[in-house]
């Protein structure tokens, strides 16, 4: 095993880590996901960046177990909104149970998907079940989700900061995208983040914007 010193992070007092904590809380609370989208194009550039932000993060034994897509062809999109809203139609009609309908009521979701067109860029993003850090195909990859998922939050959280919107859209089952972007089958598609201007009449229910308190989700001990 070979080292390098860790990098020093910049020297900074206690006051000023948490007005940057408080700050950096306050860009990322800040954002909001977006159902409706307007075709202003986003340059290719912003996306190349965000994916690397995302190709940074944490992963199982540094496998980095994930592809990205990035789809801006009106035709990819086109075939991904169709087979995105089959799906959907299918889940909405009948596969989700009750309850699940009963949580989804107060976003006002439903089958039809027009953003998945009207946005420049769908980033497709996939989990490698296997692959090792050379991508070999044939190497374990560990904590597969967890990692995708660290990833596909700094994609997020890349993207607001380059002042985009965005939304995780998970149709499901959603094999089909694996097909349309040409990628392997050891590859499962985890969700797509949707990203661009927000539409001008664009809204936000208001159930999104009921944020569980830090008392309810931390504990000190
Ligand atoms: N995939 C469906 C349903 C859906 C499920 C959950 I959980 C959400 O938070 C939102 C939507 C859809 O995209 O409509």
């Amino acid at each position: 095993m070979t080292e390098r010193p860790y990098p020093a992070p910049p020297a900074m007092s206690d006051d000023e880590r948490i007005a940057r904590a408080r700050a950096a809380c306050e860009r990322l609370a800040s954002r909001r996901t977006c159902r409706a989208f307007v075709d202003r194009p986003v340059p290719r550039e912003v996306i190349e960046h965000a994916i690397a932000a995302a190709g940074t993060a944490p992963s199982g034994a540094n496998h980095q177990p994930w592809h990205f897509a990035a789809v801006s062809s009106p035709e990819a999109k086109r075939a991904i909104r169709l087979a995105a809203e089959e799906e959907e139609r299918a889940f909405y009609a009948e596969r989700a149970s009750e309850e699940w309908l009963a949580a989804l009521a107060p976003l006002g979701t439903d089958h039809d998907k027009p953003f998945l067109e009207i946005a420049p860029w769908l980033i497709v993003c996939f989990a490698q079940r296997k692959g090792g850090i050379e991508e070999d195909g044939e190497a374990s990859n560990y904590y597969v989700t967890e990692s995708v998922g660290l990833a596909c939050g700094m994609l997020l959280a890349t993207l607001h900061e380059a002042g985009l919107a965005t939304l995780t859209h998970t149709p499901s089952p959603m094999g089909f995208l694996r097909e349309i972007c040409g990628r392997p089958s050891h590859e499962k598609p985890l969700m797509i983040v949707v990203a661009g201007h927000p539409a001008p009449d664009a809204t936000v229910p208001e159930h999104a914007l009921r944020k569980k308190s830090l008392e309810t989700i931390a504990s000190w001990i």
